[in-house]
């Protein structure tokens, strides 16, 4: 009886190991580190991020390849940062670019799985040559759902001018979530995936659109956060920028957070970017309480993700594009059940990891993970050992452009670098500046450290991808 027993687990665990696991990929627009795992800011309510955060492997130095969204997806989806791409901008088409790259879905389509999506993952298109299923509708190319927006716009921020985003408004909705639409629809239909069986693994994305604006979301997500009870960022002080470079200094000084200022809509906007991750961190709680319930529980890799940071008035900015840490940090955590092919073991609940790491890791991280074989066309490094060992040795650097190929930031564990067209430099040690308020680049004893960051930058820097001529 003990011998049949015996033969019982081990064919078991053979046939756990020749099982691919499932991949549950979020997305999450436009978050910087104001969750509560991250520490961004003391107001902050995200229990959901926080209990995924501590359930797997949670990275304290994730870089963005990229500040803003069309760069950092791409580079994502592809394998490929912008400087082996060339892709740099939001406005270049990805498929202009890029005519024949086999993105993360369908490459995994390809090896076996069933791969789908819903809501934002690509820059406002779904690329459906990539996926095998999306809603609302793939034939669309739409990757939103209907979403409740107020008739009078805009609502709080006065328009300034053209060259004012329309969407840069913010206010507290009196409708349900389900009356909202938008984010509630992308998990309910996410959550029917995760609640039906499967005859393939699957790639299922889930692309949370909050906290990108506008910041309008149902009341009773705002209702945590009283204006009067407000905190400024953390990382604000109001004489920053004196000792940046002046391409620095021009970049940093925007239109919004003076028109902000202006309308005394400071504190507002705060409060509406807390509600917003408010309101996107329910949202995941619908997806993970889905998962927990879900049949696939035990076989599925849960990655979490954000294309990029954003500025409140830190540096003088509002919005993104900028190549310091308020921008170019971003969330990212990774669990992994046991008996996956690349980390049998799976990752230890609560594992916390400070190695600087890039989001264009993700796809060999992820064809590691579930044994697939490794694309060998693109500039990705698996993240795994430090999945197995949140400390193990890792020399590498992570790289965040800007819109030229010659405005880049560079992040080690300790150090961060940024390097402006023209040769201008920052230098900041996080180890004890978090906020990046001293810049050292100008001081000479920081020279051989300055020396090191150089050496890290790629010889080979593409130019940005044009599609015509003179364009
Ligand atoms: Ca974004
Ligand atoms: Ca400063």
């Amino acid at each position: 009886m003990k011998a049949i027993t015996l033969c019982f687990v081990a064919l078991s665990l053979v046939c756990t190991a020749s099982e691919k696991p499932n991949v549950l990929f979020i997305a999450v627009d436009d978050l910087n580190d104001w969750i509560g795992c991250l520490g961004g800011h003391p107001q902050t309510k995200t229990p959901n991020f926080d209990r995924l955060a501590a359930s797997g492997t949670l990275f304290k130095n994730a870089y963005c390849p990229a500040a803003s969204c069309n760069p950092s997806r791409t580079a994502i989806f592809s394998g490929l940062p912008p400087h082996r791409s060339g892709l740099y901008h939001n406005t270049q088409k990805m498929r202009e670019v890029l005519p024949d790259a086999e993105l993360l879905p369908r490459y995994f389509s390809r090896n076996g799985y069933w791969s789908a999506g819903s809501g934002k993952m690509l820059h406002y298109v779904i690329d459906p040559q990539s996926w095998d299923d999306y809603f609302p509708d793939k034939a669309k190319d739409n990757p939103f759902p209907d979403t409740f927006y107020p008739k009078q716009r805009p609502v709080n921020l006065p328009r300034a001018g053209d060259w004012q985003y329309v969407e840069t408004d913010w206010a507290a909705l009196d409708v349900t979530d389900k009356e909202f639409g938008g984010d509630w629809s992308v998990t309910k239909w996410v959550g029917e995936q995760l609640d039906r069986k499967h005859e393939k693994p699957f790639f299922l994305a889930c692309g949370l659109y909050r906290p990108h604006e506008p910041w309008f979301v149902p009341k009773k997500y705002f209702e945590p956060f009283p204006l009067d009870s407000i905190q400024l960022p953390p990382g604000y002080k109001a004489d920053d920028l004196d000792d940046v470079p002046p391409v620095g200094q021009k970049l940093g000084r925007n239109r919004y957070f003076d028109h902000i200022q202006k309308h005394g809509q400071w504190k507002k906007g705060i409060q509406a970017y807390l509600a917003s991750i408010h309101f996107a961190d329910a949202m995941l709680g619908r997806v993970l309480d889905s998962l927990e319930k879900s049949p696939h529980r035990d076989n599925t890799i849960v990655v979490l993700w954000s294309d990029h940071g954003w500025h409140l008035g830190e540096k003088e900015h509002w919005q993104k594009f900028t190549g310091w840490r308020a921008c170019a940090r971003v969330p990212l955590m990774i669990r992994v059940p046991k008996g996956v092919p690349g980390l049998a073991e799976g990752t230890q609940a609560g594992s916390v990891c400070h190695r600087p790491v890039s989001l264009v890791d993700l796809f060999a991280t992820l064809t590691d993970l579930c044994g697939l074989p490794a694309k060998p066309d693109i500039e990705s490094r698996s993240l795994v050992p430090l999945l197995r060992d949140s400390s193990a040795p890792w020399p590498h650097a992570a790289l965040t452009h800007l819109d030229k190929p010659e405005n880049y930031a560079l992040s080690t564990e300790r150090w961060r670098y940024i390097h402006y067209q023209g040769g201008e430099e920052e230098l900041y040690d996080i180890g004890t500046d978090p906020h990046e308020w001293t810049n050292l680049a100008t001081q000479p004893e920081y020279g051989a450290n300055l020396a090191e960051m150089r050496a890290l930058v790629p010889q080979k820097v593409a130019p940005v991808h044009r599609t015509q001529p003179n364009q």
